[in-house]
Formats: C-alpha cells, structure tokens, sequence
C-alpha cells in the first residue's frame, strides 16, 4: 500500500508521522473522507471545498492549492491500482513543540490513505438499521463549529460507544436544545406525508456531500425536501427514516429507542433514493484516469 504523505507516495510502512505532530498531540487538524466508484472519485470538489473550508475555520493555512490537492487524492487512489474504495485525506497543524499554540508548527502535515471502508453489514441495507439516542451532546456552536471536520471526533466517539453498548447499528446525537442534530458519522432525514425533512446545518448537523445529494435527488423527483428542527418524537412518529453519508451512502432506519418506524421496514422512498444514489455513483464522478 502506498500512501501520499506531504508530497511523496511512500511505501505503507514509512509512511510515519511525529509524536510531537499537533493533529496528534491535540487533535489539532481537519480530515475528510471520500469515495471512489468504478474509477471515478464521486463529488471530489465538494469533499475538497469542505476540507478547505474546514482548515480556514480553525486558522489552519494548507500548503497545496485546492487542484494541487485534489491531485494528490487522484495520485495515490492511481498509486495503489484501485477502481472502487475510500480515500481519507488528513491536514494536520504540523510537527511542534509541547504546548497548545499552533505558532510552534511551520508546516502542515499532509496525507492520503486509499483503502476499503465497510461502515455497516450488507443486512442492514436490506432490514435496515436500529438507532438508540445518545446522552453524549452533539458539540455545541459556542464550544467548537460543528461544521468543521475536525480530528476532535471525541463526542461522536462516545456517542458511537454508548451506540455499540446498546446493542444498536448506531447512535442519534441531540444539540444542547435537545433537537436531532445527526448521528455519529451520518445526517439523518425523516419522511413525513410524502416530504423529506432533516436538521438544518444550524441544529449542529455537518454540512454532508451526500446529505447535499439527496436534496438534488428529491428536486429530480419532485419531492418536497425542507431542513427544519425535528425532535425524537418526529422519527417515533415518522413515515420513513434513513441516514446518509459517504461511507454509510444512505442507510434505512427501521427504529429508533426500541420504537418500530412505521411498519419497521425500509421505506419505499429510501429504497428509491437509495437506487438513484447508486446509479449516481456509478456514473459520475472524477475519472481516476
Ligand atoms: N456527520 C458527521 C459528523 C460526519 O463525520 C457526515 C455527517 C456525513 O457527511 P458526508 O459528507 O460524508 O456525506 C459525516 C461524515 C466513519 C466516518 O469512519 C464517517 C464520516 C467520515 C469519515 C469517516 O464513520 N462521516
């Protein structure tokens, strides 16, 4: 496995990073994570955006331009011999000395990994997945965006833990107001009376590529789409439920805290985006080349 690490593609086993790196030491850094289909990396722009969007957020200056960078994803999805997988794109603050300030790091730390991702068993696409709502908080606006893809994914983490104690495929997140912010790693959308309705990015949702995809598709399908503040009770009470994101794609959720959505299967609207998205996937994107 070769691995894009500040400007060189290097062999799996020097691709090493510094114990005094401060995406290390501190969390101090901003990631992405990207799919590739059938040799084309889908909605690549939009991921590098994010990314540089990110990375300004939290003062963080890349030292590749945004072509150059996209680049670098294409050159080492090539360098591996790849056709369909999952790029993960990290931008550290860099190597420094002990201590918070940033001012000790002079150059970024840039790397590219190209590898597979399975996030859920097959069976949940088809049955649909169980979600429990989570003590942990979704990261408040006054603490930390939620909008930046950070390498601080702590609260998500232990969100994902009190997820897997439960027994559940995964964990809903609520903001401080007690509204459905997302889950761990994915948006979350409801269908109620024929309309999609999910968070708006306000409630503490990440801005999702694929979050953003469905919106395109429920336009192609003339399907009312509005982000409003939703609570538990309207996924209880929902005619459908599913999560979107670019590892998960779009999910089926079938029940919520032990309560069965509707009948407790996909619904026919899921399974329809769920088609469109593949057939998307499959047919656009950035060629690898
Ligand atoms: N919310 C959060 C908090 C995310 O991290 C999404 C929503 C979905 O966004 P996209 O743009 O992917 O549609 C994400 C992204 C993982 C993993 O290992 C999850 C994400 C990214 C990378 C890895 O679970 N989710």
């Amino acid at each position: 496995m070769k691995i894009y690490l500040n400007g060189n593609l290097v062999p799996k086993e020097q691709a090493t990073v510094s114990v005094f790196d401060h995406g290390l030491l501190y969390g101090d850094g901003v990631f992405e994570g990207i799919r590739f289909y059938s040799g084309r990396v889908f909605r690549l722009d939009d991921h590098i955006d994010r990314l540089y969007r990110s990375a300004r957020a939290i003062a963080l200056s890349i030292p590749l331009d945004r072509d150059a960078m996209s680049q670098a994803v294409l050159d080492t999805i090539r360098a591996n011999g790849m056709s369909d997988g999952y790029v993960r794109l990290v931008v550290t603050r860099g190597e420094g000395s002990l201590g918070l300030s940033p001012k000790s790091c002079p150059t970024p730390t840039v790397f590219v990994i190209a590898a597979g991702i399975t996030l859920y068993p097959e069976e949940m696409y088809r049955n649909g997945l169980k979600l429990v709502t989570c003590s942990t908080r979704r990261i408040a606006h006054g603490a930390l965006s939620p909008m930046v893809k950070s390498l601080n994914y702590l609260n998500n983490i232990m969100a994902k833990i009190e997820a897997e104690q439960a027994g559940a495929g995964e964990g809903l997140m609520l903001n401080e107001q007690g509204y459905v912010a997302e889950c761990t790693g994915d948006n979350v959308f409801i269908v109620r009376d024929g309309r999609l309705v999910t968070p708006p990015i306000a409630a503490g949702a990440l801005a999702g590529v694929t979050r953003a995809v469905v919106f395109e598709l429920a336009r192609q399908l003339g399907i009312d789409i509005r982000e409003e503040d939703i609570t538990r009770y309207d996924i209880y009470t929902a005619d459908e439920c599913f999560l979107t994101g670019t590892a998960a794609e779009i999910i089926p959720v079938v029940e919520l805290d032990s309560r069965p959505i509707d009948d407790g299967k996909p619904g026919p609207l899921t399974l329809r985006l769920t088609e469109l998205f593949r057939e998307l996937t499959r047919t656009t994107g950035t060629p690898i080349g």
